[in-house]
């Protein structure tokens, strides 16, 4: 089994890795940015994905190391596509709800983005609904500064929560992304169909970009074009990716 000793070692010797996965325009049907996912690469047990680690760096408090890591790492990268002429991608990163209301988080990111020359609008950052029910006051206060600072922030497994409609009514978010759960049965239920129309239907109202996830067909793909969904992610056009694959693939692409 995994312990905390083993992912203190996976940090200390550089084990994880991040994966990306693209974001298409639905208008354009150009990649716009990315979705960075962590992987643990072990010397013994392969490639470790999130939800085998994800739990237990949360219980020990290492969830804070390895979300710094990750900030790091993803501003590294978007410095990088943004320094070969790709000013326009965006990268989003995951973050755990006790890290994103840590006390330092805001100052980190600020630091970060500036050392790097990086505009905080480029980085998305990506949290579950949870992050409010548990802790309501310091979750908007938390969202109010970082998006004074610049950072949009999204909700990431729209609509399969408690208090979806209760962020949109009070906290500044730029983005919902609308769960798989329903993405996944669109082209055969009209129910999922009729959910996943009114969501996108909210945004436009609401002014929030709305991102389709685990979008895995063409015919998912059109009818989400047809609803009028600003992005769509998922395997239809693209598995997450290391990133040699990612270049290969926006070079591919012009
Ligand atoms: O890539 P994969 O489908 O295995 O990811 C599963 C889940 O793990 C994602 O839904 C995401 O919420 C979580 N996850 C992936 N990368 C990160 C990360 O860097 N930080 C945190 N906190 N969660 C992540
Ligand atoms: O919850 P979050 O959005 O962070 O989850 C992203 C996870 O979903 C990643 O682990 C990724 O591997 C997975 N994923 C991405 N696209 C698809 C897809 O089209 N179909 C399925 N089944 N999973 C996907
Ligand atoms: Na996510």
């Amino acid at each position: 089994l995994l312990s905390e000793m083993n992912l203190q070692k996976g940090l200390d010797l550089k084990q994880f890795q991040l994966f990306y996965q693209p974001q298409v325009c639905c208008k354009t049907g150009e990649i716009e940015g990315f979705e960075a996912l962590i992987r643990w690469q072990h010397p013994e047990r392969g490639l470790i994905p999130p939800i085998n680690f994800i739990n237990l760096a949360e219980s020990t408090g290492l969830i804070k190391l390895i979300g710094e890591w990750v900030i790091q790492e993803a501003i590294a990268q978007l410095k990088k596509w943004h320094a070969e002429g790709k000013e326009h991608l965006s990268l989003s990163i995951n973050l755990s709800p006790v890290h994103f209301l840590s006390a330092n988080l805001p100052a980190y990111l600020l630091q970060c983005t500036q050392s790097a020359g990086i505009a905080p609008q480029s980085l998305i950052l990506e949290i579950t609904e949870n992050v409010a029910i548990e802790d309501r006051d310091a979750a908007r206060n938390r969202m109010a500064e970082l998006r004074a600072m610049g950072f949009p922030i999204s909700i990431d497994d729209f609509g399969t929560g408690y208090s979806s409609f209760a962020y949109l009514q009070n906290l500044p978010v730029q983005q919902i992304k609308i769960d798989r759960q329903f993405i996944r049965h669109i082209s055969k239920n009209e129910n999922s169909a009729a959910i996943v129309q009114t969501i996108v239907q909210l945004g436009k109202t609401l002014n929030l970009q709305t991102v389709a996830e685990g979008v895995e067909t063409k015919k998912e793909w059109d009818l989400l074009k047809q609803f009028g969904c600003d992005s769509i992610q998922g395997f239809y056009f693209s598995k997450p990716l290391p990133v040699n694959e990612i270049d290969q693939l926006l070079q591919n692409a012009g």
